[in-house]
C-alpha cells in the first residue's frame, strides 16, 4: 500500500515509519501505525468506490488516536472532514451536520448514542467499525482540494462552516514549523479540543508533520498536565490563556516539594505558547516565575490559522502579538479599507495562502469578509516599535471566553426561544479567569416569573457548556438609544463590578 502521493502531509508521514506518531489514552502509535489506520477509515468511507469527491463527513471522537486516524482517513479518501464537538448538544450537532450536508456520520462509541438520533438518513459509523476494514486503492488527493471545515461563531448569529483545502492547512502548518523550530525531536502535549484550530492545526497536525510525537490528553486536567510536565520529556506546549490561569492554580496549590519538581519539569522544554485570546501581562509574569518560560503570544483566527506571533528567538513583548508569520501578509486599515499612517490604529486585514477559500455554502458572507483580497478579521491592532498589539474587536456581539469565540447574537438567539423571555442582550464582561464572562440582561414576558436556574437549564440542552450564560440579572428595561436600539456598553456595566 503505497502512500497516496499527493498530499504532502500523508508522504511525509511514509518517512517517518517506525518512530512514534501519537500518545493517546488508546495507546502508542508510530508513523506507519497511522498510514494502515487511516486508509482503513478511508477505505470504509468509499465503500468500493473510487474517491469521496469532497462529500463531508462528520465526526465526533474525544481527543486521541480515533480521531486523528478518522480525520487522516477522511482526507486520504478525498472527503472534507468535519469535526463535531464531544462538549456540544444534540441540537448544536444536528445543525453542524445538517448545515455541512454531511453524507457520513463517525462516531466513537463513547458517543454513538448521542450523535445516531442526530445522524438520521446518513450513512453512520462507528470509528472501531471504520478501523476493522480491510484496506483497499485510496484517490489522489489534489491539494487545491477542500480538506476540512471547522464552525465558527460569526457575528451573524449561527456558526458557519469556515472551509479550508489542504493548501491552506499546509500553509498554516509550515510558517508554524519554520517560526517555531519544529522538528521531529519535539514532543508536544495536546490539551485543546479538537473542533478548533488551535488544536487541530498548531498542535496535532504540525507534530504529525514534523515527525514529531503528540501526546494527547482527552481533555485539559491541570494536575495531569502537571504530571506530565514534571517527567521532563516535553518540548512544547501551547494553550489558551485560561488553562495558564488554571495550571498557576494548580501550581500554587501544591506543596513545596512538588513546586519543585513542576518548576523544574518546565524548564526542560524548549517552548511554551500562549494565544486564541488576549494573555493579561499578570499571568504571563507569573507564568515567568513559576516556569523560567516567557510565553510566546500570537494571534490567528480560524479563517486564517495564525498570522502574527512573537520570536523564538529574539524579544518577545508582554501585551504584543509581534510580527506577521512567515509567508502571511499583515496590514492595517482605517474604515474605507485604506492603510493607516503608521502608529495609528486600524483593522487586521490579511492575505497569503493560509486564509480559507470560504464560508460553506455563504457566498455573501464569503463576499463580505474580504476587501480586494485581503480577509478582514474583524480585530483591531496598532503597530507600535515593529510588534503588532491587539486593542479589541469592531464587534462587541463577539465574546473570547475560555479561548472560545461565542456569538453574543446566538445566545440572543436561543435564549428568545424560551417562553418567558421577552427580550435579552448578551454581553462579554472582562473577567481574570475566562477573559470574558458571559453575561445576559433579561427582560420577561409580561413580568412573569422566571427562575433563573430554570432558564439556565433549559439553555444548557440547547447550548455548549462554554455558551452558557454565566451572569442573568431580570431588568424591567434594556437600555436603550433613541431608535431603540439596545446598548450593550450600558448593559456590560450591569455586570462590571
Ligand atoms: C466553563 N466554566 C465557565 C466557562 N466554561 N465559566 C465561565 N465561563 C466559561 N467560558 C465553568 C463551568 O461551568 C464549571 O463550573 C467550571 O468552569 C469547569 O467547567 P469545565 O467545563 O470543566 O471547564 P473546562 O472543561 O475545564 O474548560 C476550560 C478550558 C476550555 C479552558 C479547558 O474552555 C478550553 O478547552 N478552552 C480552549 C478553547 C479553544 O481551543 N479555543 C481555540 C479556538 S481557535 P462549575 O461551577 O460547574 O465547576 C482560535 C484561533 C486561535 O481561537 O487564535 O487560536
Ligand atoms: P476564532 O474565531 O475562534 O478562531 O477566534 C479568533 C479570534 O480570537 C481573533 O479574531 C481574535 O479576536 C482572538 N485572538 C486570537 N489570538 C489572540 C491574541 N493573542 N490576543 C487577542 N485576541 C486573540
Amino acid at each position: 500500500m503505497s502512500p497516496d502521493p499527493d498530499l504532502p502531509l500523508v508522504a511525509r508521514a511514509g518517512e517517518h515509519d517506525d518512530r512514534t506518531a501519537v500518545v493517546a489514552p488508546e495507546g502508542t502509535f508510530t508513523y506507519r501505525d497511522l498510514l494502515d489506520s487511516s486508509a482503513r477509515v478511508a477505505s470504509a468511507l468509499l465503500q468500493g468506490t473510487a474517491d469521496l469527491r469532497e462529500a463531508r463527513v462528520a465526526f465526533l471522537a474525544p481527543p486521541g488516536w480515533d480521531y486523528v486516524a478518522v480525520q487522516w482517513g477522511i482526507w486520504r479518501a478525498g472527503g472534507i472532514a468535519v469535526p463535531l464537538a464531544v462538549s456540544h448538544p444534540p441540537a448544536e450537532l444536528r445543525y453542524v451536520i445538517e448545515d455541512a450536508d454531511a453524507s457520513v456520520v463517525v462516531a466513537h462509541p463513547d458517543f454513538a448514542e448521542a450523535v445516531r438520533p442526530v445522524a438520521e438518513g446518513r450513512r453512520f459509523l462507528t470509528t472501531p467499525g471504520a478501523l476493522a476494514a480491510g484496506p483497499g486503492p485510496l484517490p489522489a488527493v489534489e491539494e487545491g482540494r477542500r480538506a476540512m471545515m471547522v464552525y465558527t461563531s460569526g457575528t451573524t448569529g449561527r456558526p458557519k462552516g469556515v472551509v479550508t483545502t489542504h493548501a491552506n492547512v499546509r500553509a498554516q502548518v509550515v510558517s508554524l514549523i519554520e517560526a517555531w523550530e519544529w522538528s521531529a525531536d519535539d514532543r508536544v502535549l495536546l490539551v485543546l479540543p479538537l473542533h478548533h484550530v488551535h488544536g487541530i492545526v498548531n498542535v496535532l497536525t504540525c507534530a504529525l508533520w514534523a515527525g514529531a510525537v503528540c501526546e494527547i490528553l482527552p481533555r485539559f486536567d491541570a494536575d495531569a498536565v502537571w504530571e506530565r510536565v514534571e517527567e521532563g520529556e516535553l518540548t512544547l506546549f501551547m494553550a489558551v490563556p485560561t488553562i495558564y490561569r488554571r495550571l498557576i492554580t494548580a501550581w500554587e496549590e501544591a506543596d513545596p516539594e512538588r513546586r519543585r519538581r513542576r518548576s523544574e519539569g518546565c524548564v526542560r522544554m524548549r517552548l511554551m505558547v500562549s494565544g486564541s485570546a488576549a494573555l493579561p501581562v499578570q499571568t504571563l509574569e507569573r507564568w515567568r516565575e513559576i516556569s523560567g518560560h516567557t510565553l510566546l503570544e500570537r494571534y490567528g483566527m480560524t479563517e486564517i490559522g495564525m498570522a502574527l506571533s512573537n520570536p523564538l528567538r529574539g524579544e518577545r513583548r508582554p501585551g504584543y502579538v509581534g510580527v506577521p508569520l512567515p509567508g502571511v501578509e499583515v496590514r492595517l486599515v482605517d474604515e474605507e479599507g485604506s492603510p493607516v499612517e503608521p502608529g495609528m490604529p486600524g483593522e487586521v486585514e490579511v492575505r497569503g495562502e493560509n486564509v480559507f477559500r470560504e464560508y460553506w455554502r455563504r457566498p455573501e458572507a464569503t463576499a463580505e469578509a474580504f476587501r480586494d483580497g485581503w480577509f478582514r478579521t474583524g480585530d483591531v491592532a496598532v503597530v507600535e516599535d515593529g510588534y503588532y498589539r491587539i486593542l479589541g474587536r469592531r464587534s462587541v456581539d463577539i465574546i473570547k471566553t475560555g479561548g472560545y469565540k461565542v456569538s453574543a447574537l446566538e445566545i440572543e438567539e436561543t435564549l428568545r426561544m424560551h417562553p418567558g423571555v421577552a427580550e435579552c442582550a448578551v454581553v462579554g464582561v472582562e473577567d481574570p479567569e475566562w477573559g470574558e464572562r458571559i453575561c445576559v440582561a433579561l427582560e420577561t414576558r409580561d413580568g412573569a416569573e422566571l427562575p433563573l436556574e430554570e432558564l439556565q437549564g433549559w439553555a444548557r440542552e440547547r447550548l455548549a457548556p462554554y455558551k452558557l450564560p454565566r451572569d442573568l440579572r431580570l431588568v424591567e428595561a434594556l437600555p436603550r438609544n433613541a431608535m431603540g436600539k439596545v446598548l450593550k456598553p450600558e448593559v456590560a456595566k450591569l455586570f462590571a463590578s
